[in-house]
């Protein structure tokens, strides 16, 4: 749908692991524009798989800061060649992937402030970063640091009180320390770090952009308490980290107009402002409008279950991030990495690389899966901390294969039920007027999100947009601007269109599920401890 030619327009962008996103909103809050810049084929000179390198120790896995630079360059490019009028955007916000950390080189906020607008981002920037390859979320290469994190503050419950996570490797602070340590030059070379949100704004704004407190979360450096830098956390880091980091803001800040370097360039207004950017999981939180008692699954490169919380209550096990929209609140995070890489495996090894077939093998196969359970963990996950495929029959013996068809719903039931048994833990609970909203690239697959519903014996919305990050950026952009005055998120989004009814569960789901769920938890602790034996891991 076309906006009305003189109506103003949000921006949203995210920047996540596989592409750089971007969509349009009018006042009315249509969605007007939508594009995307697919980092493995748009940009193969970066030679990413899935938009990251998998390094030779399986565990370090790190993303060319460059790629998402110039990913920018080629997407506002088109924009204007298409005759996007950026001129009209009043307002722009975005997200990134979080905990993935961009470490800036001395002299780099100078030369952010004399972008030439005759010359490329890539271009620009070629000598600004002292670390080229940014660590990124699946990286699980950090252990020893964790440890250590831990061991500094007195203990994981205690890390997870202040940060609201016990040590994770993928968190920045351990990333941060693990960097100090074996890169040292790079380290010292280094002027700022940035997450990948805050970097992105950065690009925008022509000047370091803060953290802000939502993402800040995803670092085991903030006191999601005080919402402020936890020092003791900052001083088993690194020292004069605050130096490094900047104070945090509010999620909902607006940062400053866009740098005369896109005013110029693409013909944005010099009135354009940016509001913080944040994390991919809070932002998807704004795009779906999750209120308190729904539960929001998101089927993108990782899985994540999330959920607004009130009170915070960290333990050892998911997160609690500062909640993005409203300053007094908080939600709860589950991340799960094995989810649309290992179903892509599965639809290439048992349904021909098709994913028509692989929803004709949900379609043609029973709930339940006639009592055939399998965990698929392609890479070591995290929650919980395990690797490998087990597969188990229906007497609980293990087995080393299942036909195509059961093997497709034994890995999407496996997955739902990991989903729902660890989102249980946390606190969750499945009451009538439960919803549950999708989101991310699997949310389109019909027959995927039936089984969700079945798992989770309640209904499964989706919004329009199956990347709710990016619509979620948009509207934190709009309600940026009105923030400080007062007006809560809800009310500056509320003419945003209802999410719709994709599936219900089927009559005989509960008994199902419930039931299955009992032995889903005994088989997952004996792969726990099957793993154990092989490989102790923090996080
Ligand atoms: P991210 O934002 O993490 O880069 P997306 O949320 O865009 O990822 O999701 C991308 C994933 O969506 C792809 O890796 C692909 O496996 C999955 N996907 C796309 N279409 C389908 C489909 N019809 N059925 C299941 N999964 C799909
Ligand atoms: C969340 C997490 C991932 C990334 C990438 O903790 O690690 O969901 O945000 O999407």
């Amino acid at each position: 749908m076309a906006a009305a030619p003189d109506s103003l327009l949000y921006l949203g962008l995210d920047f996540s692991t596989q592409q750089l996103k971007v969509v349009a909103i009018d006042e009315n809050l249509s969605v007007v524009y939508q594009n995307s810049v697919q980092f493995d084929s748009k940009l193969p000179e970066f030679r990413t798989q899935g938009g990251v390198h998998i390094h030779a120790d399986r565990l370090t896995v790190t993303s060319p800061v460059l790629m998402w630079v110039k990913a920018l360059d080629e997407l506002l490019d088109e924009m204007k060649r298409t005759g996007f009028d950026l001129s009209r955007v009043r307002a722009l916000s975005g997200s990134g992937q979080q905990h993935g950390s961009v470490f800036w080189k001395t002299g780099a906020s100078q030369t952010l402030k004399q972008l030439n607008p005759d010359q490329t981002l890539n271009q620009l920037l070629q000598d600004s970063f002292a670390v080229k390859d940014s660590p990124v979320w699946m990286d699980s290469s950090s252990r020893q640091q964790c440890q250590d994190l831990e061991a500094a503050v007195g203990g994981a419950l205690r890390l997870a009180e202040i940060t609201g996570s016990r040590a994770y490797e993928r968190f920045t602070g351990s990333q941060i320390s693990k960097l100090r340590q074996i890169r040292v030059q790079d380290f010292l070379d280094t002027e700022r770090i940035s997450l990948v949100s805050s970097f992105a704004a950065s690009l925008f704004l022509g000047g370091y952009a803060a953290i802000d407190s939502s993402d800040g979360s995803g670092m085991n450096l903030l006191d999601i308490g005080t919402r402020n830098w936890s020092e003791i956390c900052l001083e088993a880091t690194a020292p004069h980290l605050d130096r490094l980091l900047g104070a945090p803001v509010p999620s909902t800040s607006v940062l400053g107009p866009v740098s005369s370097y896109f005013v110029h360039r693409y013909g944005f207004s010099e009135g354009c402002r940016v509001v913080a950017f944040t994390g991919d999981n809070p932002a998807s939180l704004a795009g779906m409008r999750l209120h308190q008692g729904d539960i929001a699954v998101s089927l993108g490169t990782s899985d994540t279950v999330f959920l607004w919380i009130q009170q915070p209550r960290p333990a050892l096990e998911g997160h609690v991030f500062c909640n993005p929209v409203d300053q007094e609140a908080y939600m709860a995070l589950l991340c799960f990495k094995n989810g649309s890489l290992t179903r892509e495996r599965v639809r290439n090894q048992s349904a021909g690389g098709s994913w028509e077939l692989f929803s004709a093998a949900l379609r043609d196969t029973p709930l339940g899966n006639n009592g055939n359970i399998g965990f698929y963990f392609d890479t070591m996950e995290i929650t919980p901390s395990a690797v490998g495929v087990h597969r188990f029959d229906s007497n609980n013996s293990e087995v080393s294969s299942l036909s195509p068809e059961v093997e497709v719903r034994a890995l999407v039931e496996g997955q739902f039920l990991s989903r729902r048994l660890h989102a249980e833990r946390l606190g969750y609970s499945i009451i009538p007027g439960t919803r549950v909203l999708a989101t991310g690239g699997a949310s389109s697959n019909k027959e995927i999100l039936q089984v969700l519903s079945d798992v989770f014996n309640a209904p499964v919305y989706t919004i329009d947009l199956s990347n709710s990050a990016c619509l979620g950026s948009a509207y934190r952009a709009l309600h940026g601007l009105v923030a400080e005055s007062g007006v809560s998120f809800f009310d500056s989004v509320k003419k945003a269109p209802e999410p719709q009814l994709m599936a219900t569960p089927h009559p005989t789901a509960k008994q199902v599920y419930d039931q299955m769920l009992t032995r889903f938890a005994q088989l997952e602790e004996r792969v726990l401890q099957k793993t154990s034996s092989h490989q102790i891991s923090c996080g």
